[in-house]
């Protein structure tokens, strides 16, 4: 099944829909955005010059950074009673980057989640067991929204209480798991060390898994231990939340909804457009969005494209599932964390030197973190009491400014290994 006919335009009249719609755009964010108004005067082009999707390229990228920097809502094109929701993740100097949602945008984002949903096969007969966050992350609401378009059943159970879940996706017949792949795997190794048998007790049918890099192996290994058939889901909140793409029945790779979010793949060394089938950064332009339109936004993750036909019949582009980051942006549990953003709560506290080091592994399929810090000269390192208080607080500021979860280990001085060039910040035993 296919929720929408824009999912199978022909070639020509997507260009001619994308052409349109790229022209609005531009128009939108030349007309409310001061902070798009300079860029452009500055690159010296007015809305005028863009006719068509070929003239993308004139056009500025629009970076993390630049949302940072006009914090909670410079970028925004639509005044604050056109908004109806926001939403957020941490940012680098303790300020979060903050998207906006007109009405027309929640319409959107609704629809691109029932192709999703239908895409997978999911419909009114399922029941959709929800364990994305809700909250501030785009996540829970996202998925949930697109679960109730389709008309199916959802249980919002969010992250966490694992045996609770268990109990309620048992007991609430869920036939399509929504997580991330790490959690799905999670929920059923507990399952197992409960007693439960996992092909007879739970009537899963499907998963929508995404939000964080996954190795094929980890995704076979989901699909295995449930039986069940594994789905992913890619978004970000700067676009819109899940639901930029995802993968059908027919392959792995994710058919971009480019009818709403136009995508390119650049060199992210030189901002040079590569060709299909060449390895680069996804850039992606909104093409209806009203309250945060967004230009060539530079999603930092490293992919694909792939424009020929599918067998499902869908006509939009595929990318390949994320294959790396183009930054030092690590994905703990679906949780994004820059080493910066580590870096300046550290900052803020007293007895420790800003020599740290990240190191980010797994136990069982969960990531853990672990931030190795040293203290300065002045803590007596004598004092238990003193060192246990110091990590409790260097837990506490990671866990309310950013939501990780770390565990401390205070270091002396001058004891973790300096090097001669960038320090190595980030050691991560994952392997995706
Ligand atoms: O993670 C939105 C989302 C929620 C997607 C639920 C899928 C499911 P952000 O918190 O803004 O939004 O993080 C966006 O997460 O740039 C990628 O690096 C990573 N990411 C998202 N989906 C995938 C995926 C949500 N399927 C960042 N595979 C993105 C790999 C993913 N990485």
């Amino acid at each position: 099944m296919i929720w929408s006919k824009e999912e199978t335009l022909p070639r020509g009249e997507l260009e001619k829909l994308q052409n349109a719609r790229l022209q609005e755009t531009v128009a939108r964010v030349y007309g409310n955005v001061p902070f798009y108004q300079n860029k452009f005067k500055e690159l010296g082009i007015t809305p005028h010059d863009i006719k068509s999707i070929h003239d993308i390229s004139k056009l500025p990228f629009t970076k993390k950074q630049d949302l940072r920097d006009n914090y909670p809502f410079g970028l925004f094109a639509v005044k604050q009673d056109a908004v109806v929701r926001i939403h957020s993740s941490s940012g680098t100097t303790g300020k979060p980057t903050v998207v906006g949602y007109t009405k027309s945008d929640m319409d959107v984002w609704n629809e691109v989640m029932a192709r999703v949903f239908t895409m997978c096969g999911v419909n009114s007969e399922d029941t959709v067991h929800n364990a994305y966050g809700y909250g501030l992350f785009t996540g829970g609401l996202g998925v949930h929204n697109g679960a109730e378009t389709v008309g199916a059943t959802v249980v919002p159970s969010s992250g966490g209480f694992t045996s609770r879940q268990l109990l309620l996706m048992k007991d609430f017949g869920a036939t399509v798991l929504t997580s991330t792949p790490s959690f799905a795997l999670h929920l059923a190794e507990t399952a197992q060390n409960e007693g439960y048998d996992l092909k007879n007790d739970f009537k899963l049918k499907c998963g929508i898994f995404g939000a964080e890099p996954t190795s094929e192996g980890l995704k076979e290994e989901v699909s295995r231990v449930w039986g069940i058939k594994y789905y992913e889901v890619y978004g970000l909140s700067e676009i819109i939340g899940p639901g930029v793409s995802n993968s059908c029945c027919e392959s792995k790779d994710l058919h971009i909804f480019e009818d709403h979010f136009y995508p390119e793949i650049i060199n992210p060394e030189t901002g040079e457009v590569l060709q299909d089938g060449e390895k680069g950064e996804l850039v992606i332009t909104s093409l209806t969005k009203q309250a945060l339109p967004i230009i060539r936004y530079r999603t930092g993750d490293i992919t694909s494209l792939d424009r020929t036909p599918c067998r499902c019949g869908r006509t939009h582009v595929r990318m390949k599932s994320v294959m790396g980051r183009a930054d030092d942006m690590l994905i703990v549990n679906g949780v994004n964390v820059f080493p910066s953003q580590v870096e300046h709560v550290l900052a803020n506290i007293d007895g420790i030197s800003l020599n740290y080091q990240i190191i980010a592994d797994k136990k069982g399929y969960l990531d853990i973190l672990e931030v190795m810090v040293e203290v300065t000269e002045q803590m007596p390192l004598d004092s238990i009491g003193a060192l246990e208080k110091l990590q409790k607080d260097i837990q506490a500021a990671l866990l309310n400014n950013l939501y990780i979860n770390a565990k401390i280990k205070l270091v002396e001085p001058r004891s973790i290994e300096r090097s001669m060039g960038k320090a190595v910040r980030v050691i991560d035993k994952r392997s995706i």
